[in-house]
């Protein structure tokens, strides 16, 4: 009797799998690897197909193969994506065997697994997202409104990673706070970190309202307004050499493309409110003043309420305020959409 071998296990699958309870990526490792198929056994018997592992991501990832095209967008909890099949089995000598030869010793080795190399990108899905520039008290207002805990200190640059925080009103409606690093004044190119304003509603500027700010309160609300211009200028560009080395009539002295597709259009043009921090500080009647005076004059519709909200972490001012309008606002958005 010649040999009797089964055929041998797939090898494993690599799954990514969205989760609502993650809102970053740094538990993700470089690499990952799936278990290899097991061998067939004598008697005919089959090998066990290697284990799948499922890596969690958070809910809003962007999956881009190697040359940055979108493989998936995973936008709702529980969604997954098969991102790397695993190679199927081999065959054992029993698939060969036929009435000439029913003990062949011929049999197939299984297929080599894919290797797949993919970047993952976080866009979150928060309604609104906290712009300011650093220690402005985005970590701190975040905290306050949503009840999430979240590191804070007087250094700027506390928050390297946005952090999601929830607002729950009383009829159980729900609405998202992405709380953002700072936006650096000097910083030569918009911080990447912008995309995840992509997604939201709403934007709120958060403007410092500490005392003895660098900068102005007036000119703040424009350095976050240039920023959100800057993200998309960058953007742009970026798309459009992609498209420029993807088109077939590439012309490279004379490329015009049209720019009113949704890709373009301007993270400067969401709807936003604008609070001030710190609300406790002296000085706030003042501060308050210059940037409503501006606000009245700012011609731009995308302003969605034409007053700064005062609000402050330390005494609460402006709390409730806040999370109404941001109610108002949630509400008036999702029934347009
Ligand atoms: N007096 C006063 N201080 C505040 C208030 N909110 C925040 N601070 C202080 O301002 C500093 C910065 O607060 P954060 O909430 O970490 O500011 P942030 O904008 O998240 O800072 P980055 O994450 O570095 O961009 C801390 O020392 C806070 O204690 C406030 O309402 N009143
Ligand atoms: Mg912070």
């Amino acid at each position: 009797m010649g040999p009797t071998g089964g055929n041998g296990g797939r090898g494993g699958n690599i799954w990514l799998r969205a989760s609502g309870k993650l809102s970053s990526l740094t538990h993700l490792k470089d690499t990952y690897i799936a278990q290899d198929g097991k061998n067939g056994g004598t008697d005919h018997r089959y090998g066990r197909n290697g284990k799948d592992v499922e890596i969690e991501v958070p809910v809003g990832s962007l999956v881009k193969n190697s040359q940055g095209s979108v493989l998936i967008d995973l936008i709702n909890s529980g969604d997954g994506f098969l991102i790397v099949s695993g190679g199927a089995g081999g065959y054992g000598n029993k698939e060969f065997a036929n009435v000439d030869n029913p003990t062949p010793r011929t049999a197939l080795p299984g297929e080599q697994g894919e290797i797949v190399n993919a970047e993952i990108e976080l866009r979150s899905i928060a309604d609104f997202g906290l712009v300011g520039l650093p220690n402005a008290g985005k970590s701190s207002l975040t905290m306050t409104i949503t009840n999430t805990d979240l590191e804070v200190s007087d250094i700027p640059g506390t928050t390297l990673i946005p952090h999601l925080g929830h607002i729950t009103y009383r009829d159980k409606v729900s609405c998202s706070i992405a709380d953002l690093p700072g936006i650096e004044p000097d910083q030569p190119r918009a911080p990447r970190f912008l995309q995840h304003c992509a997604r939201c509603v709403s934007l709120i500027y958060l403007i410092d309202g500490d005392d003895f700010h660098e900068q102005h309160v007036v000119e703040q609300f424009y350095i976050i307004r240039q920023h959100l211009a800057d993200y998309d200028a960058t953007i742009n560009a970026e798309v459009r050499e992609l498209e420029l080395a993807k088109s077939k009539f590439y012309d490279r002295y004379d490329q015009d493309f049209e720019t009113n597709d949704e890709r373009y259009s301007s993270l400067a043009d969401k709807p936003f409110i604008v609070c001030i921090s710190k609300a406790d500080q002296p000085g706030r009647e003042y501060r308050a003043k210059m940037l409503n005076d501006e606000l009245a004059n700012f011609p731009d519709s995308s302003l969605y309420f034409p007053k700064a909200i005062e609000t402050s972490a330390k005494d609460l001012t402006g709390w409730s305020a806040l999370q109404f309008l941001l109610r108002k606002i949630f509400h008036f958005f999702l029934i347009k959409q």
